[in-house]
């Protein structure tokens, strides 16, 4: 891998964006990897969550490299997208939690690939926009549909209508952010969190996670009924007897994941 590195630390993997030279700018090679990366670690048995951060202090993704689509034809850039669009899917639909560590700027594509994880910190130096207008197009990479969910409608417009950057802090207050920390302190403030959830039975999470992000696209009476069908399925493994059975027996669940 090239512009990737990956750590794996009780059951937490911290998957580090590294062109730090481009601001960790998302070119071709670098969604291959991504997308690859991500699908090893849904099958890795030893994560249970993931932290994506970018490298160095400056940017967490300054958005797709604009060098590499400066030179596209629309073939190639019809292939950029599906890549792109392969990533931003596969998290929301991974079956393991994933968390944005927004370190930096998070701009363009980088913002959508932020905010396809489950959900974001970010250091109080972070910047974040959409400002694909300011380059004659728009966000792509599901940017208006989940901006506009998690900040509503009308600052979602004026963000992507201008392109400006806005504070972490702004978008704390908006809820987009859910926690915005000192620098030095972002990764380790990410990790004890990544813990708590590491410790819990994964199947729990990723049925949870499934009726979140799906359900945010049915209606209500939708919703409800298709929490109560995920709902039930836990109740076929054996995650559910071990916790259940270890409350009971006031002693701490040893989950497996089945
Ligand atoms: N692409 C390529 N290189 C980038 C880059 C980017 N997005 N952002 C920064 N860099 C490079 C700079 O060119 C510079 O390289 P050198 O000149 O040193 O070789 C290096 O990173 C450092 O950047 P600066 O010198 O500009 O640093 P500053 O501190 O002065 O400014 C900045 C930082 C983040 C404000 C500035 O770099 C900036 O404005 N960057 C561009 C941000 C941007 O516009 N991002 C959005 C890109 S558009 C699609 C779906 C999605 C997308 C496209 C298609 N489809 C489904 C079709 C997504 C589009 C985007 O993300």
């Amino acid at each position: 891998m090239n512009h990737l590195f990956v750590e794996t630390t009780n059951g937490v993997a911290l998957l580090t964006i590294n062109r730090p030279k481009a601001l960790n700018a998302l070119n071709e090679e670098l969604l291959v990897e991504l997308y690859d990366t991500l699908q090893a670690l849904e099958q890795d048995a030893e994560v249970k969550v993931v932290v994506l951060t970018g490298a160095g202090e400056k940017a967490f993704v300054a958005g797709a490299d604009i060098a590499e689509m400066a030179q596209m034809t629309p073939p190639a850039a019809r292939e950029f997208a599906r890549r792109g669009q392969q990533v931003i899917l596969f998290i929301e639909r991974m079956k393991k939690p994933v968390i944005a560590a927004v370190n930096g700027f998070a701009l363009g594509g980088g913002l959508e690939l932020a905010m396809a994880c489950d959900f974001i910190y970010a250091s109080e130096k972070a910047k974040l926009g959409l400002p694909e207008v300011t380059l004659g197009i728009m966000p792509g990479f599901g940017g208006t549909q989940n901006l506009a969910r998690a900040i509503g409608p009308k600052r979602a417009s004026e963000m992507v209508f201008t392109g400006k950057m806005v504070s972490a802090q702004k978008l704390l207050d908006w809820g987009l952010i859910n926690e915005v920390t000192p620098a030095d302190e972002l990764l380790p403030k990410v990790k004890e969190t990544a813990a708590l959830i590491a410790k819990v039975g994964l199947l729990g999470v990723a049925a949870a996670k499934d009726a979140l992000v799906n359900g945010l696209n049915m209606g209500k009476t939708d919703g409800f009924k298709y929490e109560s069908s995920l709902f039930g399925n836990l109740f076929a493994t054996q995650d559910q007897q071990e916790g259940m059975s270890a409350f009971l027996e006031k002693r701490k669940p040893t989950f497996n994941n089945r």
